[in-house]
């Protein structure tokens, strides 16, 4: 369906916040060679490189016709003349030959293997590729899994609180951030979490979890956002932003509540827990300060979908004031994301992230109270969830 205010969003925009993206474009197999691209030059560091890539793809994906000459796209913005170039190549052969150099290469399909491990980022990903390591089972061996690793922590692992830094979020090694332990588990425990999870078990599993949430913390209420609330007919984790309209009784309850699912079974392994982490193990991606923490679950055995299969689940509590702002900081897609915090610094003056909006002159905060206030206050055309996949 198309969004009924689409002809107020623009595809010329510069900001993907005001860009209509649907999940699948009509010019899909473009958008899917600019991103071999882009992601090749992640994995070798080039990360200005990378964005650029990034971004054109996202103008491409919010393009609403079949592409048919290079002139209908080379003013967009972001298309500058190398992506022209590639495109006027793809409409010429159906295909971007670097992109398709790059993938039968045995580096990039090493290096992309690699990084699909959580925990494991580029930089990681190269050096494990020039110790001639080339396959998840050589990975396996070479950290030492043991079945102790994917059997689950026996106790949370408790995360020491430090003051929020300016200037840590593009730390230099961002992907390093969780350690060696938490790679291990993710090797561990990769034929689980690298399947991915259909939309009816991300939904049982939002209904499981807040059963459980509330015979705790009687009154809470939560969205599933991430890729589901786009759309996504298949997702990599579970994102779940959960409020109480006490917010006297939202503080601590995310460790409380993670502690109990961990007593309940259901939660095998933590890899963070509390209101803030120094390290990023999805570069490029932004965090916040709101309560969190970044589990491993299970389905219990007496869920009609139990069978066993371990998922990654995100759990996010938001004092009540800033729940719209964190659903929609929550709900990405990261390009959206990054667009909305750009776009709130150089048209209103204002900080955007997940964790509140911020008056920079005179730092008052704002509240909106659903999440079409939060797009009323930034100025912006409201973006229905499932036209955020910018
Ligand atoms: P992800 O769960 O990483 O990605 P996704 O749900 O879009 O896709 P999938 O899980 O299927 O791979 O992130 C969800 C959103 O959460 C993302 O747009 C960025 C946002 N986010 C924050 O706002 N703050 C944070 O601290 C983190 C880690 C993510
Ligand atoms: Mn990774
Ligand atoms: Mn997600
Ligand atoms: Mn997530």
């Amino acid at each position: 369906p198309i969004p009924t205010n689409v002809e107020k969003l623009s595809y010329t925009s510069r900001y993907a916040c005001q860009r209509a993206s649907p999940l699948v474009c009509p010019n899909q197999d473009l958008v899917c060679a600019l991103d071999t691209i882009r992601q090749s030059r992640a994995l070798e560091g080039e990360d200005r490189s990378a964005l650029s890539y990034e971004r054109a793809a996202s103008v491409i994906k919010s393009y609403p016709h079949k592409i048919k000459s290079v002139k209908e796209v080379e003013k967009l913005p972001y298309v500058g003349p190398k992506i022209t170039g590639l495109i006027e190549q793809y409409l010429d052969s159906g295909q971007i030959s670097e992109a398709e150099t790059i993938k039968a290469s045995e580096r990039f399909q090493a290096l992309s293997l690699f990084a699909s491990v959580y925990g494991i980022g580029p930089t990681t990903a190269r050096r494990l590729y020039n110790l001639n390591l080339r396959t998840l089972d050589d990975l396996e061996i070479y950290y030492g899994v043991e079945r102790a690793d994917v059997e689950g922590q026996a106790e949370i692992i408790e995360v020491e609180e430090k003051p929020r830094k300016a200037g840590w979020i593009r730390g230099k090694h961002e992907d390093e951030g969780l350690g060696e332990s938490w790679v291990k588990i993710a090797i561990g425990l990769r034929e689980d979490l690298m399947k991915k999870i259909p939309r009816a078990e991300v939904e049982e599993m939002g209904r499981v979890v807040m059963k459980e949430l509330n015979e705790f913390e009687p009154g809470c209420v939560s969205t599933i956002a991430g890729g589901y609330r786009r759309g996504k007919p298949e997702s990599n984790d579970v994102d779940i932003v959960f409020t109480h309209p006490d917010a006297s009784k939202i503080k601590g309850l995310c460790k409380r509540f993670v502690r109990r699912l961990h007593e309940r079974g259901m939660v095998t392994h933590v890899m963070h827990l509390g209101g803030f982490h120094a390290h990023n193990p999805l570069r490029q991606q932004h965090w916040d300060s709101l309560e969190k923490a970044l589990t491993v679950f299970t389905l219990p055995a007496s869920s009609p979908l139990y069978d066993g299969t371990r998922r990654r689940l995100d759990l996010i509590f938001a004092p009540p004031e800033i729940y719209w702002t964190a659903v929609l900081g929550w709900t990405g897609s990261i390009m959206f994301q990054r667009d909305l915090r750009q776009w709130a610094k150089d048209k209103l003056g204002m900080k955007f992230d997940s964790s509140g909006i911020t008056r920079r002159y005179d730092s008052k905060e704002f509240y909106p109270k659903t999440e079409r206030e939060v797009f009323d206050l930034l100025g912006l055309e409201w973006v229905d969830p499932t036209w955020r996949n910018a």
